[in-house]
């Protein structure tokens, strides 16, 4: 049986536009070079396509410096496409074109209406839940609705915290295997993943959580050496890409496609 938690075919990325400079950020540390972006991105999409993704690969958005993190504007179920409702004034037009794709792709697109605020960033999928934490991105009417939604598909929704000052939930953790999650010591002192087996990023490694599991690939930042070899050592398959650009803007690995 095929476990769509880590099991996936296809993937959408988003070229990153010039505009990048202007992307959202909570601290400055100085603007990401684009060509080093773009150098890093398609390496990204090579080693997705290396796990076996067929990768849809979108065209620049140059009036949304943000929109190359995909991840934040649709959750992507075995049977449903749902948009979402970003927190961040300056990313909901991202949805808009992203609705497109995906009913090129989905039977049924759904999409969050509001009141509330969600961001894929915040939606981990393991084999038995989805984890959903609260952020500055993502609000209580923003889960709930996502909640009420995807029950029709009998999945259960959990409602959990991400630390204060962590952009959004998977900043601190993936899933690599269908009991285990790579989480940062903060996070997991949440008590979020107590019916899971926890792997932790290494003291100073923190922003190493932010890595996915792609089929037999775990794809993680470069630069955080003690992390990746307690995963080689668990076991895993690793792939390292460099993630300097993309870590003065607060992305990661996961933030960078859309898994189905
Ligand atoms: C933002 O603040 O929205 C972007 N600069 C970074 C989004 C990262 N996305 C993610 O962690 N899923």
């Amino acid at each position: 049986m095929s476990n769509f938690s880590y099991e996936f075919t296809r993937a959408i990325t988003r070229l990153p536009a010039p505009s990048i400079v202007h992307g959202l950020r909570a601290e400055d540390l100085g603007n990401p070079d684009h060509d080093q972006m773009l150098k890093d991105h398609a390496h990204y999409v090579l080693t997705l396509k290396e796990a076996g993704a067929s990768v849809t690969e979108l065209p620049t958005l140059e009036a949304y410096p943000d929109s190359v993190f995909v991840e934040d504007v649709a959750l992507c179920l075995p049977e449903v496409a749902v948009l979402m409702r970003p927190g961040a004034p300056s990313r909901l037009g991202e949805v808009i074109e992203m609705a497109p794709v995906l009913s090129g792709v989905y039977d049924q697109v759904l999409e969050i209406k509001g009141p509330g605020f969600i961001e894929g960033g915040d939606i981990l999928m393991t084999a038995k839940e989805i984890l959903v934490g609260l952020s500055s991105r993502t609000d209580k009417a923003g889960v709930a609705e996502l909640a009420e939604m995807v029950s029709r598909w009998g999945f259960k929704l959990r409602e959990v915290t991400t630390p204060p000052g962590v952009l959004h939930f998977k900043t601190d953790c993936s899933l690599l295997d269908t009991e285990t999650i790579l989480s940062t010591k903060r996070l997991d002192a949440t008590g979020c993943f107590e019916n899971y087996r926890v792997i932790h990023t290494a003291d100073g490694e923190e922003a190493a959580a932010n890595s996915i599991r792609f089929n037999h690939l775990v794809i993680m930042p470069a630069g955080f050496p003690r992390t990746r070899d307690l995963l080689l050592n668990e076991g895993y398959e690793v792939r390292e890409i460099n993630n300097s650009e993309c870590a003065r803007l607060d992305g990661g690995m996961s933030c960078l496609s859309l898994r189905f």
